[in-house]
């Protein structure tokens, strides 16, 4: 019998240690970016570990999460305003559905920090919060619970004043079921690499006290940090306030200007225009031509499998669905060598493999407030923005703005999004998330 209820117990806490989440997926503006999972977005790149929080706050993992500090090949262009959706998942290639398991309690935030470059120090100085939620007593749910609402999707509008560039966009979700006194909270963290593309440049101008440095941000006994969820003499109903970590969110303030302004446009890291496709943040493209000779054949079927061999080798744990098809494109052109008259590649469409969105695309938590940071700057506001322009323009600071301000905003004409597979919320009920062993398939079945 004990070794029975020993088994239990070691099979229980398997269980829990593997109900994480990762951040797998970017959308901006309902768009998924490329065409598979993790365009633009740093994983971990240790494909069994790539669900395990970061639990060292003083490690450089605190920053992007494992791996994190290395910039992945694709940044996403956004529009100024854009809203960026980030879906977490708690398998990462979607072997089963979920967020993260409902035991998993806490905060969540969204972070950016600005990058002279893409390969920019993701660590030290220079991130902001841009909107984060702890415990709603009210509702009496925890952030994390609203995300599992939400099908692991969390949505944030990009302040509009904010100047063109590279950016890091940082979302953290924290479980503080585990906390004590010795064990610090889970974090699952990941960024995604976005160029602002607008016509808004200059400073950012963030006031010293929102301006914090990753890892660094937070102490080991912070109250945000020690915070026992379990608590009831001390936060028994009405429960204690979560004091929310980190620091008060910032946002720059709101720019309204005539449409002619020049907006800047993202000059590297974009997906180029020769991919045909895109798995994670590799991409093919077309293998030499040939015309009717065998040897051109061969050379094009050695091509199509050594950039399927580096499609494979930098698959991440969100998958490697598009390499697969990619591989299909090899067979066919292999099977076309040894045919009798060829005249070329075969005419292949590749279609992405693409999983649709895990619901509907949630509305920005912060479309209330992404321009309210109008009060603590000393900088005057007028000065904090530089509109570029080959003609004057009208530069219009507003003050307290509303959740619809972005609208009267210029539209950017020549931007375009790849022509990627369209996020298309399904309606499909929500998966149940799970602690238990029910579904403890792992996360390896890469195809
Ligand atoms: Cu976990």
């Amino acid at each position: 019998m004990k070794s029975i209820s020993i088994l239990g117990l070691a099979t229980s806490l398997f269980t829990v240690a593997k109900a994480h989440s990762l951040f797998t997926t970017l959308y901006i503006n309902d768009m998924k970016q490329g065409q598979g999972d993790g365009t633009c977005v740093r994983q971990n790149t240790d494909l069994s570990h790539a669900t395990s929080p970061v639990r060292d706050l003083s490690s450089d993992d605190m920053a992007c999460g494992v791996s994190g500090t290395v910039p992945v090949n694709y940044t996403c262009p956004a529009p100024a305003g854009a809203k960026l959706t980030f879906e977490y998942r708690l398998y990462p290639n979607r072997a089963s559905g979920g967020f993260i398991d409902e035991s998993h309690k806490g905060p969540v935030a969204v972070y950016a920090k600005r990058l002279s470059s893409p390969s920019a120090d993701a660590t030290g100085p220079g991130w902001f919060k841009l909107w984060g939620e702890g415990y709603d007593m009210e509702a009496d749910k925890w952030a994390t619970e609203k995300i599992i609402d939400t099908n692991g999707l969390l949505s944030i509008q990009i302040p509009t004043a904010l100047p063109a560039g590279n950016y890091l966009f940082r979302p953290e979700v924290v479980a503080m079921h585990n906390v004590t006194p010795e064990v610090e909270p889970q974090f699952y963290i990941g960024c995604a690499q976005v160029f602002i593309e607008s016509s808004v440049s200059g400073d950012l101008g963030i006031p010293s006290e929102k301006s914090v440095s990753i890892p660094g941000y937070l102490q080991k006994d912070d109250p945000s940090v020690t915070y026992n969820i379990y608590k009831d003499e001390e936060y028994a109903d009405p429960k204690k306030p979560y004091p929310m970590m980190g620091p008060e969110p910032f946002a720059p303030a709101t720019v309204l200007k005539a449409a002619s302004g020049k907006v800047t446009h993202q000059t590297e890291g974009g997906i180029s225009d020769s991919c045909l496709l895109v798995n994670g943040n590799w991409c093919g493209v077309e293998v030499p031509s040939y015309t009717n000779n065998l040897t051109g054949c061969w050379n094009a079927v050695k091509d199509c499998w050594s950039q399927a061999d580096a499609c494979w080798a930098q698959q991440l744990a969100s998958g490697g669905r598009n390499c697969k098809v990619w591989g299909e494109k090899c067979k066919d052109i292999d099977a076309h060598c040894t045919a009798k008259d060829f005249t070329g590649p075969p005419a292949y469409e590749l279609k992405s493999n693409d999983f649709p969105a895990p619901g509907p695309i949630p509305a920005a938590v912060n479309a209330d407030d992404v321009s309210q940071d109008n009060t603590s700057s000393e900088v005057p506001r007028t000065t904090r923005v530089v509109v570029t322009s080959s003609v004057p323009v009208t530069v219009t600071v507003i003050p307290t703005p509303s959740s619809s301000s972005s609208t009267s905003l210029e539209s950017i004409p020549d931007f375009t999004l790849r022509p990627t597979s369209t996020a298309q919320p399904s309606q499909t009920s929500k998966p149940k998330p799970h602690c238990g062993g029910r579904r403890r398939r792992q996360a390896r079945q890469r195809q």
